[in-house]
């Protein structure tokens, strides 16, 4: 019993710190994308891809990671505002590690935040970071019947961007199941298929986030 009523308020005083956040943002007048799914699918391939597309959107982003700055580092080489959170074994980022971090960012003129959650496709979707739009990013090679095994996060989800399409044939990936398993959970996320390797399909995700937030 006390187990859960521990639970309980973490979970409750992660929603306060979120909605500050949240209130933060909206002042300073940034979208702020909370990016999650299984490590390796193409997280920071996808911010990269997105900034390439973006050029007249001033960009920042958190990384989180358990460890290393490697993927700031990568951000970072290409001038974009990043800031890294490491949890040090945590496998999910909280509110609080987004509301440290926003003092400690140039954030004048920012008009997009995305933060990169830890590579994890299960306990990030139950932590609001403050975030305007939940972003679930699959790849191709985790395999087509991830949705169906991980509905809590497809079903949470305000848009899925599937990667890593020109490996479709080489892992026979099966897109009507996949589909199929996002609609099961979810019904009217919309979903974009793109390779960050070859670029395809970026350009349909770009013309969403353009349209639907005004970035
Ligand atoms: N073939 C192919 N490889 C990709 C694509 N996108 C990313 N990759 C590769 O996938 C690997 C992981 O990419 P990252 O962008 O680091 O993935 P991530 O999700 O940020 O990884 P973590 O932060 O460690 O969870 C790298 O070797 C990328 O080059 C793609 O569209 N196609
Ligand atoms: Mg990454
Ligand atoms: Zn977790």
């Amino acid at each position: 019993m006390m187990k859960v009523d521990v639970k309980k308020s973490v979970m409750e005083v992660n929603e306060e710190i979120a909605a500050e956040v949240r209130r933060e943002l909206g002042r300073r007048g940034i979208l702020a994308i909370n990016l999650m799914g299984s490590p390796g699918s193409g997280k920071t391939s996808f911010i990269e891809r997105t900034h390439e597309h973006l050029p007249d959107v001033p960009l920042a982003v958190i990384e989180g990671d358990v460890a290393t700055r490697i993927d700031a580092d990568r951000l970072l080489a290409r001038g974009i505002e990043t800031f890294q959170v490491n949890t040090g074994g945590g496998c999910h980022l909280v509110a609080k590690m987004v509301q440290d971090a926003l003092p400690q960012m140039r954030l004048d003129g920012v008009r997009l935040l995305i933060i990169e959650n830890v590579g994890n496709l299960i306990c990030p979707g139950a932590y609001d970071l403050g975030e305007a739009i939940k972003l679930v990013l699959p790849s191709v090679a985790e395999g087509h019947d991830k949705p169906r095994k991980y509905p809590g996060l497809f079903q949470k989800a305000d848009v899925v961007v599937l990667n890593k399409m020109d490996l479709v044939e080489a892992v026979g990936f099966d897109m009507p199941d996949f589909i199929a398993g996002i609609r099961a959970v979810n019904v009217s996320t919309p979903l974009f298929p793109i390779s960050c390797k070859t670029g395809e399909g970026v350009e349909a995700w770009i013309g969403w986030l353009r349209s639907g937030t005004g970035a």
